[in-house]
């Protein structure tokens, strides 16, 4: 850390280090045992509420390996309730009732109205380790307005999908208010001591890209300028399944673009151009191939990210409940040495 900032912080900025930095999507929660020990006593909205506990949770995957950032114990949906939604987790978001329209949400006043959130982010600032990055993250408009207009998780999130083409102003004027709401949330996440924020388009791949162009490309490429502009801290983006759409996401003109595991990365480049920040992408379920294919299958996304201006190593979406945690430890261990390598590979 030879300027203070953080290995994920000089990747954000397209800068190569001595290694690659890593993190893993979803690295807090069930597939760690002291997570599952802890939710023995505490519901997870209660757990995301509670400062101490939402910090505690962001921090157990940091004491158990070597990774470069945390990323804050909350849910894309938690927001919401702050937006008047009512809603529960059994285990995924379910709504009271779904939105169909912008009157029936209010504006985030983040301060006012997720305050515990901000609250976890100091917690955790201060016990985080100075080399570590603190992950602030939002859903991305697009991927909220699915929960909010189907009411619950969906494999095709036809109601949201078919919502946007019946009624397109009043769609616009919802995603327009999730966007506004979500800027502000990053940008408060930012000053609560978040170094990166991200926004996660978890549905974002069920678009056509002409959709994608008039509907959420806007808002999306609004949030990031709004919170560069007001917070200065990089802003990554992940739309997940859209290896469609890659020419599209390059405009939402993140520092980062995260990329889901059905893109090689020097494809995935391609599409992006040469002078874009990459984040991810081993498929989660390689961490139960045995371990010499683990092993290549790492290397291959070390090497396939040098395509990158800059790189950081991640999974390509979040870590699957059942993985064995020996195997993650396994994973930052030949990260570090992969990228160590082919560092000095290429300085010769
Ligand atoms: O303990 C439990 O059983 C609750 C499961 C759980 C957890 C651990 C949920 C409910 N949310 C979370 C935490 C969470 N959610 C984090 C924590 C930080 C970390 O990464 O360690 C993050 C970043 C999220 C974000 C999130 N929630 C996304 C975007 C990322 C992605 O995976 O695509 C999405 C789509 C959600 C919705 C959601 N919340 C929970 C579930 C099970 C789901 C998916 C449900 C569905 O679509 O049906």
């Amino acid at each position: 850390m030879p300027d203070g900032r953080t290995l994920v912080e000089r990747a954000c900025r397209g800068e190569r280090a001595e290694r690659l930095p890593v993190w893993i999507m979803r690295q807090a929660g069930r597939y760690l045992p002291e997570y599952r020990k802890l939710r023995e006593s505490v519901d997870f909205k209660t757990a995301t509420k509670t400062p101490e506990i939402a910090a505690r949770i962001t921090l157990q995957p940091l004491e158990r390996f070597e990774l470069d950032a945390a990323i804050i114990f909350s849910d894309i949906m938690t927001p919401l309730e702050g937006m008047g939604v009512k809603l529960d987790f059994d285990p995924g978001p379910v709504l009271e009732k779904p939105v169909r329209s912008a009157s029936e949400l209010t504006l985030l006043d983040p301060e006012e109205s997720a305050p515990f959130v901000l609250e976890a982010l100091r917690h955790v600032r201060a016990e985080l380790a100075a080399d570590k990055a603190l992950i602030g993250f939002a859903g991305a408009p697009f991927t909220l307005f699915c929960y909010l207009v189907q009411g619950q998780g969906s494999k095709d999130f036809m109601e949201a999908r078919a919502f946007l083409r019946a009624e397109p102003a009043a769609a616009g004027r919802m995603l327009d208010v999730l966007g506004t709401s979500m800027s502000r949330y990053l940008t408060s996440q930012a000053d609560a001591g978040a170094d990166v924020v991200m926004l996660f388009d978890s549905w974002a791949g069920l678009l056509s890209p002409d959709v994608y162009r008039r509907f959420v490309l806007p808002v999306t490429r609004r949030i990031v300028g709004e919170v560069r502009a007001a917070s200065r801290k990089p802003v990554i983006y992940f739309a997940n399944g859209a290896a469609s759409l890659l020419s599209d996401v390059r405009d939402v003109g993140a520092d980062v673009v995260g990329v889901d595991w059905t893109v090689p990365l020097p494809r995935a480049v391609e599409r992006l151009g040469s002078d874009v920040v990459v984040q991810g992408n081993l498929d989660p379920a390689a961490l139960f191939a045995p371990e010499a294919e683990l092993e290549q299958a790492i290397g291959q996304v070390v090497s396939g990210g040098a395509a990158a201006r800059a790189h950081i190593f991640n999974l390509g979406h979040g870590i699957h409940h059942a993985t064995n945690p020996d195997r993650v430890a396994f994973l930052v261990d030949r990260v570090g040495e992969a990228s160590t390598v082919s560092a000095v590979e290429a300085s010769r």
